[in-house]
């Protein structure tokens, strides 16, 4: 598999660089911002408003510095751990990634059997290109199926009993968008979906014949979950506005056993973001939190998801089960998460750059790139267990190391 690179260190014509000459998550993204069309590159990469919470995400991870240790054996390392009771064999599952069937065709198809591959989990979107179906059909294995609820019980309770028939193996409820963060890009992009056809869209994509060629073999061009089930959804011009008039913006606690009553099987709820909310997840019988900020897409001036991940960890880490997103580009972020508490870490961006830059490969390169990073990571801080990881590994948040 090959892909457009841009270093000047490297031997390689500048217009094809294989895979595996691939080093690091920004290649991905850079090689992705050639080969993806405008709108949606700039959809992936965004953050709400000021993007403050986007560069803290990132920002404050990088700030928490590793313990480096020698001399400790640390032959024989295990990257396998576990998530929701099933054997993962890294702490990593991909992110539900709305429009990653827009980055390159058939894109949450591919991610999912990279995801499958790789034997980590796969979150499918509400907001996917490829549908529930598709996926199912495609990989033949369980994944995630991630849920925005809307105000049409009905179709909800539908798409609920979709995703049970597909053999998903876990719920996703995402709780932090009731109402949409504007990303200012999008707006001016005229992000649509399925893309518009206006003049200067076709220029841009006339210069990226790899996505038109992976699009014109793509199994949907439009929301493949919601299309001929959701009135208008053949054909939106503007997320926020679609958001608006059918999201239930009236969602609140007292409907989580509506959706348990639905969904019988683990219910991971995405986008807590404080300890008293974690609390409440606890209380409403979830098997899972994702302590997440959405990606910096949502609350602009949020605090970071690393930030606020040890307070939660603490008060409620014991009763239930604390995965986190937001801001992993290395492998080195995970290893922090994973010392601040998180039993897994959801990978958004740093897989959909994957899926941009070349499909499958480019997926499971970015999975590739993260798991050689924490490997080595692990073994310069001394661990030889994912499972060991603790905050030991990190030299804040240490309340008083004497020896
Ligand atoms: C998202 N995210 C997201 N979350 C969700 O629950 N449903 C969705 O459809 C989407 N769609 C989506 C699209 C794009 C382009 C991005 C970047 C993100 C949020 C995502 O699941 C995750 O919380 C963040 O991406 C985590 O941050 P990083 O890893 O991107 O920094
Ligand atoms: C996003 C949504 C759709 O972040 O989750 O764009």
């Amino acid at each position: 598999m090959f892909a457009l690179g841009h270093r000047a260190d490297q031997n390689y014509p500048k217009l094809l660089v294989p895979m595996k000459k691939i080093t690091c998550i920004a290649d991905l993204r850079e090689i992705a911002s050639r080969k993806v069309p405008r709108a949606f590159f700039d959809y992936v990469c965004a953050g709400s408003y000021e993007e403050e919470t986007l560069r803290e995400n990132v920002d404050d991870l990088q700030k928490i510095k590793l313990r480096q240790r020698v001399l400790v054996d640390m032959s024989g390392r295990d990257l396998t751990t576990t998530a929701l009771g099933e054997k993962i064999s890294l702490p990593i599952a991909l992110a539900p990634v709305a429009l990653t069937g827009l980055q390159y065709g058939n894109g949450e198809i591919l991610a999912a059997q990279a995801a499958h591959e790789a034997g980590i989990p796969f979150t499918l979107s509400t907001m996917s290109i490829c549908s529930i179906e598709q996926v199912a059909e495609a990989t033949g294995k369980p994944f995630w199926f991630q849920l925005y609820m809307m105000r049409d019980r009905g179709f909800i309770a539908e798409l609920i009993g979709r995703a049970k028939a597909a053999g998903c193996s876990a719920l996703v409820l995402t709780v932090d968008l009731q109402v949409l963060g504007q990303r200012h890009c999008d707006v001016r992009n005229g992000l649509s979906v399925p893309p518009e056809l206006g003049l200067r869209n076709v220029l841009n994509m006339a210069t990226k014949p790899a996505w038109i060629l992976s699009m014109l073999k793509s199994k949907s061009r439009t929301f493949g979950n919601l299309a001929g089930h959701v009135k208008g959804m053949e054909d939106v011009k503007s997320l926020a506005e679609w958001t608006a008039t059918q999201f239930d913006q009236a969602l609140s606690w007292n409907d989580i056993e509506w959706v348990k009553g639905q969904w019988p099987g683990k219910l991971i709820l995405k986008g807590i973001l404080d300890v008293q909310d974690a609390k409440l997840a606890v209380k409403s019988g979830a098997d899972a939190i994702v302590v997440s900020n959405h990606g910096g897409r949502q609350l602009d001036g949020a605090a970071s998801s690393i930030s606020i991940l040890p307070g939660i960890v603490d008060a409620v880490g014991s009763e239930i089960e604390t995965m986190f997103d937001g801001g992993i580009r290395t492998g080195m972020d995970i290893m922090r998460a994973l010392a601040l508490g998180a039993k897994i870490c959801l990978v958004g961006r740093s897989y959909a750059w994957g899926v941009g830059a070349g499909g499958k490969a480019g997926a499971a390169r970015a999975i590739d790139v993260l798991a050689k990073e924490l490997d080595v990571t692990m073994a310069l801080c001394g661990y030889k267990r994912v499972v060991d990881v603790d905050r030991e590994a990190v030299e804040v948040f240490q309340s008083s190391r004497t020896a």
